[in-house]
This record gives C-alpha cells, structure tokens and sequence, in this order.
C-alpha cells in the first residue's frame, strides 16, 4: 500500500538524518520537519482520509507505532547530544590544578616613606610620639603663632600656595611650607612634658631642581619640659643619625636663623660617605646639612598657653628626601615624585 510505503519511506529516512545530527537548533528542526503539526507524518496523514475504511485501522496504528518510534529515537538523540555537548564544555573547561599559579604583582613603599618609618622608629625608641597636623593650613598657624607676623621677611623665603577663596578669621588658607605647625598645634592642646615628630608634606611655590621640589617631605621636632636644653637636642639627634647612618654619625650645630627660635641654628651630621674626610656627596667639607633647629622661642610658647617662666623646649625641621638621598645614593630628589617605575622599583 502505498501509505504505508510512504510511512516507512519517511521513517527510514528520518532516523538517517537524525544520527548525523547533535546540535540542539538542528535538532529542534528536525523534530518540526518530521513531528510537527506540519511535519512529515501528518502531511502523510493526511492520506489516511482517502483509505477505504476498512484499511484506516491497520494503517492508522502502523501510523501511530512510527510516530512513537520516531519521538523515542529523537528523544534519546537529545539525551547523547546534550550529554556529548556537556562533556565537551567541561573539556575545555578543565583546570589543571597542577600549573604553577601566577604571582600577584607586588607593590612596594616608596623610599621616603620607608625613611618615614625608620626615622619614626628611632625616635619611638626615646619616646617621642608621631602625630601628623593638616597638610591645608591657616596662615595662623604656619606663620603668625611661629612669630613670622604678617610682613614679616620670613614669608618670602617660603613662598606660599595660597588657597583661592580661603580667608578666615585665622588669616589666609594656604598649603603649609613647613611641618613646624605641627609644633604650635601641639603645645595648644597639650600641656607639657611634650615629646612629638611630626612627618609630613610640605609645599613651596619655587622653582625645583636636583635638591629642590615644590612638594616635599619634612620632619618636625618639639620636646617641651623643664630644663630642656640644646645638649639634648644634639643627644637625640646623634642618636637618631647612628640609628640611620651608622655609629661614627656626628651631629653639630651652626649659627642659623628662624623666627620661631632663639638660638637657631643649621643642623649638620658627619658625611656617611666618607666618614668626615671630605668627598663629592659634602662638596669636600666632611659634613651634610640636615635641616634647622633651636630652643622654642618664648614668644611661640606663651602664643600657645605654655608658660616660659617654667618650661623650655627644643625644635628641629629637616628635609626627609634629604635623608633618602644620602641613605640610598639618589643625586635629584626630582626622581622621588617622577613615577617612574624603574627607579621605584630598586627599593623593593
Ligand atoms: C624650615 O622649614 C624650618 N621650619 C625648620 C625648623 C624647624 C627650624 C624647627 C627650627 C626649628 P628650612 O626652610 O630651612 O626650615 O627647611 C628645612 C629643611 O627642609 C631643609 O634643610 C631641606 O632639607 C628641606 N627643604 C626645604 N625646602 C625644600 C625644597 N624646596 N625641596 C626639598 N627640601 C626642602
């Protein structure tokens, strides 16, 4: 009959096609095609209708037996296509837990914080304290409380970057040129004994070039008590350079002048280079400047509420690339701030 060739016809050549597919969409279309509304099947169903009645059973079950026979082969098609498809996804998928791992890229502190911290060590260890003040001052507190009055030719020599629209009644908002600041925040909240460093930035509107920059790093000094002396800054401050440049560090003083002490004086420390002999690194003189220093005025500790009459005090104020330049042998602070990782990268 010729339906009935039809349908093994349909069947046969279905289940051919279907064993060459595993794609999902693919197979998806070939369930439409042959077990769609209009699929192939019921397209040769239709012929039924035109059967002799006493055919249509026979035909009809022969009908249903290979359509069920086709929705099995194309369910289990399904199964081993996805199961196929699954397998192979996990393949590429597959970790090798026996690859070395990669390294994280590591940072590293850049040198004048790790000078920071050593010098913040030393001075630990003879009980000062760390503290840091704000970095956007008043006028007030960098110049005015420091006896650095408004006209004052002190102001020159430490030209400002003055914050637009900042004037309150503390004066002028400006970035601070100098941590000394630090000091006079310090005696207005604390009653001494006072023992403090104070590291941080400081900013000059001047023109940089190897050992100068419009940013840099300073570290202040102030320990108030009574019967405070200069002998014990030059202490201290010997003990702090062997603790940094080595045991034969020494420490001496030069007249120098700063309206917030009196006497003031230049800081210098032995050249670690050349022991005091005299090289290229202390232009032949045996010694480095480090900074400035002297015995707290006593106009600056009677502005901040401490009484002269009973206390004294010493301050000091030096450069920490300085401290950075002479440790690890760098010829131009400009090199600290370039951001360039090769020179960054030497301290790791
Ligand atoms: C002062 O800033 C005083 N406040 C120091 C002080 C504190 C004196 C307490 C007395 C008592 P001076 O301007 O000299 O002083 O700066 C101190 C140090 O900061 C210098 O020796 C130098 O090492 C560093 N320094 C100053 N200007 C710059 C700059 N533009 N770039 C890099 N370092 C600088």
């Amino acid at each position: 009959m010729e339906l009935i060739e039809r349908l093994e016809r349909i069947e046969r050549e279905s289940r051919a096609r279907l064993a060459t597919l595993d794609d999902p969409a693919a197979l998806e279309q070939w369930r439409l095609d042959v077990l769609g509304r209009k699929g192939h099947l019921a397209e040769a169903m239709k012929g039924l209708a035109t059967l002799p009645a006493s055919d249509r059973p026979m035909v009809g079950e022969r009908a249903n037996a290979a359509k069920l026979g086709l929705e099995a082969a194309f369910g289990s098609r399904l199964r081993e296509a996805s199961a196929t498809a699954r397998a192979r996804e996990l393949e590429g998928e597959r970790i090798d837990v026996t690859l070395p791992g990669r390294a994280p890229t590591k940072g590293s502190l850049h040198p004048v914080t790790m000078i920071r911290r050593e010098v913040e060590q030393a001075f630990a260890r003879l009980g000062f304290t760390s503290v840091e003040g704000p970095e956007v001052e008043w006028d007030h507190y960098n110049f005015t409380l420091l006896n650095i009055p408004p006209d004052h030719p002190a102001r020159d020599t430490q030209d400002s970057f003055y914050i637009q629209g900042g004037t309150g009644e503390l004066g002028e908002m400006l970035l601070r040129t100098q941590t000394s600041p630090v000091q006079v925040r310090t005696m207005l909240a604390h009653q001494p004994p006072i023992r403090i460093i104070a590291p941080g930035r400081t900013y000059r509107n001047e023109a940089t070039d190897a050992s100068h920059e419009a940013m840099f790093t300073q570290v202040e000094g102030l320990c108030v008590d009574k019967g405070v002396t200069l002998a014990d800054l030059r202490g201290t401050l010997t003990v702090v350079a062997r603790a940094l440049f080595g045991p034969q560090s020494e420490i001496r003083f030069r007249c120098g002048y700063f309206p917030f002490v009196e006497p003031g004086a230049e800081i210098d420390m032995t050249c670690h280079m050349c022991n005091g002999d005299g090289c290229r690194v202390c232009k032949r003189t045996g010694w480095i400047e480090l900074g400035g220093a002297g015995m707290v005025h006593p106009k600056v500790l009677a502005n901040a509420g401490i009484d002269p009459d009973v206390y004294s005090g010493w301050a000091f104020g030096c450069g920490l690339e300085r401290f950075a330049m002479l440790r690890y042998g760098i010829e131009d602070i400009r090199l600290f701030y370039d951001n360039d990782i090769r020179f960054l990268r030497q301290f790791a």
